[in-house]
């Protein structure tokens, strides 16, 4: 009988608990805002690298619209892709890869926006691979080629704001902020 009314209780009580949030995959600042950078990787294990990119955008308030697509293991998704992202306002693509590096390249083959290339250090070469496959565009198709691995993302993002911020003071305003931050927080000596 007591077991029967704990059960009961037990019953009650969750009833009136409200729903438990469906927790999201990504806790992203991108969330409902206009996604103005897309930040493409080619492979869901380059995200640690390529998160310093989307960091710096979200934190000065510009949307990303954060997707995995590699040009040889997803080329219709590519296709697909940047045939639809200027109409949806995307200003410019940060593309990371690994190995032979063929994201940004093949972005860039497909829209004037800007394209900015990370190379990555997934494979043996340490990423040397990706550096020059990035960076060895030939001329008519420009890619805009950044150091290898995190700095490289980060920089990427900075360099994505700065292109923002030709035409809008807010993120003008925010990568001044930034700048203004970064030095102060450099100190006068290294003890
Ligand atoms: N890659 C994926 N498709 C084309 C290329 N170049 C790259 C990814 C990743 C590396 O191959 O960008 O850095 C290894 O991918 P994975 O998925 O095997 O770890």
């Amino acid at each position: 009988m007591a077991v029967r009314k704990a059960a009961k209780k037990a019953v009650k009580k969750a009833a009136k608990k409200p729903a438990k949030k469906v927790a999201r995959k990504t806790a992203s600042k991108s969330r409902g805002k206009q996604l103005r950078v897309a930040v493409l990787m080619g492979s869901k294990n380059d995200w640690e690298a390529m998160k310093s990119a989307v960091d710096v955008l979200e934190g000065m308030g510009v949307g990303c619209d954060v997707r995995v697509i590699s040009a040889h293991r997803t080329p219709d998704r590519h296709s697909a892709y940047v045939a639809k992202a200027e109409s949806k306002g995307i200003e410019v693509f940060v593309c990371g890869a690994g190995f032979a590096a063929h994201l940004a390249g093949v972005t860039a083959a497909l829209t004037p926006l800007p394209v900015l290339g990370v190379p990555l250090d997934s494979s043996a070469l340490n990423g040397m691979d990706a550096l020059l496959a990035i960076v060895q565009m030939p001329g008519g198709i420009p890619v805009a080629t950044f150091t290898i691995g995190k700095s490289g993302a980060k920089n990427a993002g900075l360099f994505a704001a700065a292109i923002l911020a030709g035409s809008d003071a807010k993120v003008r305003r925010a990568l001044d902020a930034y700048r203004k931050k970064q030095t102060a927080a450099v100190p006068e000596r290294p003890f």
